[in-house]
């Protein structure tokens, strides 16, 4: 399995972990139901939904005045706690902790390493294409179903889907687990030429290179028959050669001379696909991925006959090279010591640590049930721990004779910005198994 997202390893140098996490999530190759099978009911993920809704994250918007007052906007709409988290209702899974990264858009501060990435990215593509592409970094994160998987073609039954790997608002609505989820709706409104950068969301795993919220840009360019008849080529391997001297030239743009290479892979919503590699600090590191759009998705959208091709890169993955920043946790620091060393129109600057404290490392056993899954659990402490943990990692798995299977996972705990005390670690410990216990409903040991 060829991968990206998800790493249950320590990684030992940052670039390569980058670029050999054994993803499990998305939208990698055979990271399918059949590889990963959901461990929460499948009746939970595909109850029966009604019609998805008209317009761009319509359903949450309804709020109170009061509620307004406390809401967050993005885009023009505005986001309440109670429009996203649902504590009572079974379809919802987004926590509080998510709730409050709505709205921060990390992407539109100039002088943010994300910030300053994305303006770098839009020049290359102001100066190469003479600003045909339009830019949009203000969509709203909360989006149908509809929008997120069956617009791109996600089959029913793919593990992106389950409530394992997504946050659900409600049965038809979800935090868009990537920027593909506008592909289709802005092929309708009548754009050819198209970057969209923003927030996306996913249950995940915790280490130095995995947070439930990151960043994408989407690009997306289409062709009509005038582009390739005189080519020689098809229409497909000439959306295919074009998409890959543009991306050969975005990597050469951000990082100068590299070594690159492509790697064949899947998604469903572009074929053939592919994955950029870049050569850096000695090993492999991926960047993004792509390929030339599904017909079908052309035809539902009021392009039949045209080709296209589409991109999706990682901004936290490409700026924690580019700037060398150890831990994506710190991409939302306010700590001063932090954003004082990035400014706008400064790629490349090198991140100076301001200092690094010690972990403290804290072990929990319990014998699993049937739902159990380590994102579940890995919500539980981000829930309690927030930004202080560092890591969630399983270092004992063992089944005994009666078939009660026993894990043991290692907590680590850090703060970027202080020294924690053993109070404060020994408190959230003592929370985090009484939440585990009490929430995943597990036999702590
Ligand atoms: C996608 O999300 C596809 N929508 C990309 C795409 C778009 C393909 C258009 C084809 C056409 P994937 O899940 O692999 O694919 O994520 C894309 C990029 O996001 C990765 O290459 C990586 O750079 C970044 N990424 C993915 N997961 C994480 C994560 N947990 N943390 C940080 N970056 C991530
Ligand atoms: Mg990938």
């Amino acid at each position: 399995m060829r991968p990206l997202i998800r790493s249950a390893c320590r990684l030992r140098a940052r670039v390569r972990a980058m670029a050999t996490l054994p993803a499990a999530a998305a939208f990698s190759p055979s990271s399918s139901a059949a590889a990963r099978p959901p461990r929460i009911p499948l009746a939970r993920f595909f109850l029966p939904s009604a019609p998805p809704p008209a317009a761009l994250g319509a359903r949450a918007l309804r709020t109170s005045a009061a509620a307004a007052a406390a809401a967050v906007e993005v885009g023009g709409v505005k986001i309440a706690r109670e429009d996203v988290v649902r504590e009572e209702d079974p379809t919802n899974n987004v926590p509080d902790t998510i709730y409050s990264k709505i709205g921060l858009q990390l992407h539109r501060r100039d002088n943010h390493p994300l910030g300053i990435l994305k303006n770098t990215i839009y020049d290359y593509f102001d100066k190469n294409f003479s600003g045909q592409f339009n830019k949009f970094d203000d969509l709203c994160p909360l989006v149908s179903v509809k929008q997120n998987f069956d617009d791109v073609l996600v089959p029913a039954d793919h593990i992106s889907r389950s409530y394992n790997d997504t946050y659900y608002v409600d049965v038809q609505t979800v935090l868009r687990c990537h920027t593909s989820a506008h592909q289709a709706e802005l092929l309708r409104d009548g754009h050819t030429h198209f970057l969209v950068t923003g927030d996306v969301y996913r249950r995940d795993s915790i280490d130095s290179t995995h947070y439930p919220v990151f960043h994408q840009m989407e690009g997306f360019r289409v062709f009509s028959p005038d582009d390739w008849s005189g080519s020689g080529m098809d229409g497909t391997a000439y959306a295919a050669a074009d998409l890959k001297k543009t991306l050969e030239g975005l990597a050469k743009h951000l990082f100068g001379a590299v070594e690159m290479r492509w790697v064949d892979t899947y998604f469903p919503f572009t074929n053939p696909s592919f994955e950029l590699e870049i050569y850096f600090q000695d090993d492999w590191l991926e960047v993004l991925g792509c390929g030339v759009t599904e017909q079908e998705i052309l035809k539902s959208n009021g392009r039949t006959d045209h080709v296209a091709w589409a991109f999706g890169l990682g901004l936290e993955r490409l700026a924690m090279v580019l700037f060398d920043i150890p831990d994506i946790r710190l991409f939302w620091s306010n700590d001063q010591r932090f954003t004082s060393q990035f400014s706008e129109g400064k790629l490349g600057v090198k991140f100076k640590p301001f200092s690094k404290f010690p972990p403290c490392y804290k072990d929990m056993s319990f014998w699993i049930n049937e739902e159990f899954t380590e994102n579940n659990l890995c919500e539980v402490v981000r829930g309690i721990a927030g930004d202080l943990v560092e890591e969630v990692k399983l270092i004992d798995n063992f089944t005994n004779k009666k078939g009660l299977t026993s894990h043991c996972y290692r907590i680590a705990y850090r703060s970027m910005e202080r020294s924690l005390t053993d109070e404060e670690i020994n408190d959230m410990q003592w929370n985090v198994r009484e939440e585990v216990k009490n929430k995943l409903k597990v036999e702590l040991r």
